[in-house]
């Protein structure tokens, strides 16, 4: 008779078990202002967002509320010829790399299909089907090593998405062929409903050893700690030693999507302890104890952000329904006889 597997330790996801790498180097104030200027204007988007799923103008939204530290901390670690993956959360990285947010909101109203010009930002597509990404990172990566290219490729996926196949692939191939690519998993506490540890008996941050990728863990909602690891792991891969990934340590404190109620699967408790930890004023007192930012940073970040959030709604109020043959048009470089016959059957009905 099989024996069903032990139930998992803790339905809790880890908090930061203080052996993570602490930040040996600090990012510079500049940088560290336009961290937190990025991560309060990717909180007022995706808040208005938010809003404006629940009042029925955009079809979904993936909140990024309480990640905005492993987002925006590590994106200001690249280097403008490096290159983004993201998953579907990835708002503080989009927000980061110069990419207008509000360039988000026809994706989730079902407008288009993500329409933000990927060469433009170095920032590919987001990736609705989970893990997806992780190997088209690693072969743009192998390309990038080939044509001589001084870019490295840092992919964004999720705790849930190390559970995939295609993941322990790209792993593989990552390893294999000494990809200059950062595998960077936002370890967010839960995969919907599952918990990380669930799916995890070890730490994240070791799943990538026995492929030959060395990883780290860092805590996600520390800022400065994301920078630091992320900008050491893209020096380390720009040096050629290969592949490496970083575990953050954070926790989505929002639903999944706007279609999920966590309150049926995870203790508010949990959540309240987590927003204790929120990453943004934890920012803030560090700028101010550290004497960087002033009360006219905080106020012009405040108002930037209120501005942020009106230009969303009235841009999402303004979306116009697309014309369907528009589909067609960008899923290949050159002309496609299979979308041809598409484009042409849809334009007869
Ligand atoms: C291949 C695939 N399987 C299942 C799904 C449904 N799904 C969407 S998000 C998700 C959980 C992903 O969790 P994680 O990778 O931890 O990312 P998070 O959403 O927490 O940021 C699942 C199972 C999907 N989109 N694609």
């Amino acid at each position: 008779m099989p024996t069903a597997l032990a139930p998992s330790p803790s339905p809790v996801p880890a908090p930061p078990a203080g052996d993570e790498t602490p930040p040996a180097i600090r990012p510079e104030p500049a940088v560290r202002r336009a961290i937190y200027r990025d991560m309060v204007l990717t909180r007022a988007f995706d808040q208005a967002a938010t809003a404006l799923q629940r009042q029925g103008e955009l079809a979904l939204w993936a909140p990024s509320l309480g990640q905005e530290a492993a987002q925006v901390g590590s994106a200001h670690a690249l280097g403008e010829e490096d290159w983004v993956f993201p998953s579907y959360r990835e708002h503080g990285v989009l927000q980061s790399r110069g990419v207008d947010l509000k360039q988000l909101l026809p994706l989730f109203r079902g407008a288009d299909n993500g329409g933000w010009d990927s060469e433009a930002h170095r920032v590919h597509l987001y990736t609705l089907v989970v893990g997806a990404q992780t190997l088209p990172a690693v072969g743009y990566a192998m390309g990038l090593a080939l044509d001589g290219a001084a870019g490295a490729v840092v992919v964004y996926l999720g705790d849930g998405a190390t559970s995939q196949g295609e993941v322990s692939e790209a792993l593989v191939w990552a390893a294999s062929c000494a990809a200059p690519v950062l595998f960077f998993v936002q370890n967010n506490g839960w995969a919907i409903s599952t918990p990380t540890r669930t799916q995890a008996r070890v730490a994240l941050a070791r799943r990538g050893e026995g492929f030959g990728v060395p990883g780290v863990a860092v805590d996600g909602n520390d800022a400065d700690a994301c920078w630091a690891a992320t900008a050491a792991a893209l020096g380390r891969i720009k040096a050629g030693q290969g592949p490496q990934l970083i575990e953050a340590l954070t926790y989505r404190l929002g639903p999944h999507t706007t279609s999920d109620d966590p309150s049926r699967y995870r203790p508010a408790e949990e959540e309240a302890s987590w927003m204790a930890r929120d990453p943004i004023p934890r920012l803030r007192a560090g700028l101010e104890e550290d004497g960087q930012a002033d009360a006219d940073f905080f106020a012009e970040v405040d108002s930037a952000a209120a501005a942020l959030a009106a230009e969303s709604r009235r841009s999402c109020l303004g979306i116009e329904p697309p014309d369907l043959s528009t589909c067609f048009d960008w899923v290949y470089g050159t002309e496609h006889s299979l979308v041809a016959e598409e484009r042409a059957g849809v334009a007869g009905r």
